[in-house]
């Protein structure tokens, strides 16, 4: 099927054939892209009456409605024939040797006598549907033969992060797009859920969540998506014979709101929940005594407890015991080589034969639960494009911001249908003139500048303001070396500053996707800031003529001015107890901008033999740590208080390990917190402090209250740096909840 496209490509230009690239140009693409597209340049006036053709058990199904609505004068003389139904049906039997042997897949052929939609099962056939609707959406209609189906069985989202869950409006809104983007499955299992996790998961849904999740099942339906309800009981599990009954009771009460399709997650739980046979035991049970049963439930998804290849002790036998125990269609999900990966052949050539089956990808991506100050906006990229026969699913973990993923989604959506074909870049300018059709160009200079991370944990970064970055080093570069600006690259520079400033405006005051705005407000604010902070440092840089040297401290209080500003809404927005803030162009624009400052003053300086404060960002405290996975977090400052940003992993200590909170001199302290998960950290570790980053003192540790909060008698005490080590001779499996620390 996909040898044809070139050749037929080729061939099918002599023969007046359009290739594909053509029916994905700028303005119009088929999303997701089609396994196999054959057009002529011809194309007829868009139908405005039709006469459907279809067998009776199409009737009451989503493709028909959505038919119907697309065309809602029906003839029965004179209309352009439409022909729909799945392989076998009579209306389309004609066609039958043309429909792809694939689950989901379609054959869609328009002529000019008459429309054939044949798909290989109902889903085929709704899809077929689907890429008719977006031809439609074109002044003419191109005659053309499509050939079409997905090359991952399960595609779609996993709400699976922590933080606020999305809202119902926003779910719903959800559930149309993966629909329109042939996206078969939303699993259903917010960590800030109470009744799908700990500690209410025995209990059914009260009336009114529950009312609502019956109307995201019949959305979900009507989109041909599948909804997937996921419990995450093991933090507390019994595995005994009342967990099982509260279980399967807690499934029926979601099978009589209509759910057909069900998910338990082990992840990120410690205790008596994580053994394998326990585990793969209560999910056959479920297997046999629910989902076989009521034979009208889709197979099983189990979410591993090691769900990456990083946490995976092979030799420990936990995944080689669900691979062998689990009934085999159950399936089971999977990260990747670190909770936050990208995903290639490699990755799949170590999970999938120790599973005994293909795995099912749970991507972390573009998820930002552990960067929160952040907005994960730029194109899906990184994974393999020849892993398609390795999958059995493949489902993103978005953002708590709803609208926002939908970029991603989108690219997720476009990558999975049809991998070989997939283009990030495209995808992604796609997905934004889809978003904002009107805004399109503000939004992508937005998202442009909005993709990186930053610092994190997981230790996964995004490429970031692509297009400007070499612009933006060769002009430091000359700045550096010159001490004054590159012209060209100076004017680039400022150019895209005034494309920020405008993008953020007219999306601030835009209403075309206002829940979309809603979410990101704070960073649209910060964003203009941004912009016109790259202004006045271009302007400081310029300063070199006599005249102008007079303007350039009034030029410096201003930059400072923003710099204080972009401070304040750091310290204002977006509040929340784990990465508090809004960060904007991190990666490239505002160290560069940074940078760009701090010459300039230093410059200003040197030749005027005068004091301003260089610093672009004042920032005392440092970390280092020889605990791998500690020595990525970032620290922060707020007011008078520091603090290490907590991580949710479980951190193997080795002994003798160390983590070192520097100053840049000795500060007063006020008080000394911290919380590793577990009681037993007073015996293990010692804090000390130190005035002068040599000589160090003990410091001891007492529990605030009864819970694992730890206080240090600090009070007080003038501390160059802080430092907390494992003393205890074997390794420490705990937690890093929190370490925070106050000023005089
Ligand atoms: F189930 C998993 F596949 C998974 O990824 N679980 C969580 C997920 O809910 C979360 O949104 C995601 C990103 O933070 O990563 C997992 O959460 C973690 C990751 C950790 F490294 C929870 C604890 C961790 F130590």
């Amino acid at each position: 099927m996909k040898s044809k496209s070139l050749f037929g490509l080729f061939l099918g230009g002599a023969l007046g054939f359009v290739p594909l690239a053509s029916v994905c140009a700028q303005d119009f693409c088929l999303q997701p892209v089609p396994q196999s597209y054959v057009g002529s340049r011809d194309s007829v006036p868009l139908p405005l009456r039709c006469k459907l053709q279809f067998d009776a058990l199409l009737q009451d199904t989503p493709a028909l409605r959505l038919l119907q609505e697309l065309f809602p004068v029906q003839a029965e003389q004179g209309g352009m024939s439409v022909r729909v139904g799945v392989k076998g049906d009579k209306a389309v039997r004609k066609f039958s040797r043309f429909v792809p042997d694939k689950a989901e897949g379609y054959y869609l052929a328009v002529r000019e006598d008459g429309i054939v939609i044949a798909g290989a099962d109902e889903r085929g056939v709704l899809y077929g549907v689907r890429t008719l609707a977006q031809l439609l959406t074109l002044g003419k209609l191109p005659l053309v033969t499509i050939t079409d189906y997905p090359d991952v069985p399960y595609r779609g989202v996993v709400e699976g992060f922590y933080g606020t869950p999305w809202s119902h409006e926003a779910r719903l809104r959800q559930l149309e797009f993966y629909g329109r983007n042939k996206m078969n499955v939303y699993l259903y299992g917010p960590k800030d859920d109470p009744y799908h996790s700990t500690p209410n998961w025995r209990k059914p849904y009260p009336e009114k969540e529950a009312a609502q999740l019956k109307e995201l099942v019949d959305k979900a339906h009507e989109n041909g998506v599948i909804f997937y309800w996921a419990i995450h009981p093991g933090q507390d599990i019994k595995w005994n014979d009342t967990d099982r009954r509260l279980l399967l009771e807690k499934f029926e009460s979601m099978y009589r709101l209509g759910v057909r399709a069900f998910a338990v997650f082990f992840d990120d739980i410690s205790g008596e929940g994580t053994k394998a046979e326990k585990q793969a035991g209560l999910l056959n049970f479920l297997n046999e005594r629910f989902v076989k049963a009521k034979g009208d439930v889709a197979p099983l998804v189990m979410c591993p407890t090691e769900y990456n290849k990083s946490w995976a002790n092979v030799e420990g036998g936990y995944l080689t015991t669900l691979g062998k125990m689990l009934d085999k269609d159950i399936e089971i999900m999977w990260t990747g080589n670190s909770v936050v990966a990208s995903i290639d052949k490699s990755s799949m050539e170590f999970i999938n034969p120790l599973i005994e089956r293909k795995a099912y990808v749970w991507w972390n991506f573009p998820v930002s639960d552990y960067v929160r100050d952040h907005l994960l906006m730029g194109p899906v990229y990184g994974n393999g494009k020849d892993i398609g026969n390795e999958l059995a699913g493949f489902v993103s973990n978005p953002m708590e911001h709803a609208e926002a993923s939908k970029i991603a989604l989108y690219g997720v959506a476009d990558y999975a249908w049809n991998m070989e074909d997939y283009d990030g870049g495209r995808s992604w300018k796609h997905a934004i003139g889809d978003l904002m059709p009107q805004n399109a160009e503000y939004l992508e200079t937005f998202a442009a500048h909005n993709s990186d991370l930053g610092k994190n944990g997981h230790g996964f970064r995004r490429d970031e303001s692509v297009a400007l970055r070499s612009v933006l080093d060769s002009l430091l570069a000359v700045c550096r070396e010159r001490g004054q600006l590159d012209e060209l690259a100076s004017r680039q520079v400022a150019d895209e500053c005034d494309k920020i400033i405008v993008s953020a405006d007219m999306l601030l005051a835009s209403s075309e996707n206002r829940a979309l705005v809603d979410e990101i407000r704070p960073w649209l604010v910060q964003f203009k800031l941004l912009g016109e902070y790259g202004k006045a440092v271009l302007r400081m840089a310029d300063c070199r003529t006599e005249s102008q040297q007079a303007d350039f401290v009034s030029l410096y209080k201003h930059a400072h001015a923003l710099q204080m500003q972009m401070y304040e809404v750091d310290a204002t927005y977006n509040q929340n107890p784990y990465q508090p803030g809004v960060k904007t162009g991190s990666r490239y624009l505002l160290p560069a901008f940074d940078a760009l400052f701090e010459l300039s003053v230093g410059n200003y300086n040197r030749t005027h033999h005068t004091n301003l404060d260089e610093r672009a960002v004042y920032m005392p405290y440092s970390l280092s740590s020889t605990v791998k996975q500690l020595s990525l977090l970032p620290v922060r400052r707020k007011g008078k208080t520091g603090e290490v940003s907590p991580s949710n992993e479980v951190i193997v200590w080795q002994t003798d390990g160390e983590l070192v909170l520097s100053m840049d001199y000795a500060r007063v302290l006020e008080d000394l917190v911290l919380d590793l998960g577990t009681e037993q950290v007073s015996e293990a570790f010692v804090l000390s402090v130190s005035r002068d980053g040599i000589a160090w003192q003990d410091i001891p540790l007492r529990a605030v209250g009864n819970k694992t909060l730890l206080r240090a008698e600090v009070k007080g005490m003038d501390a160059k740096a802080v430092r907390l080590k494992n003393i205890s001779g074997t390794e420490q499996r705990v937690y890093f909840k929190r370490f925070s620390f106050a000023e005089r």
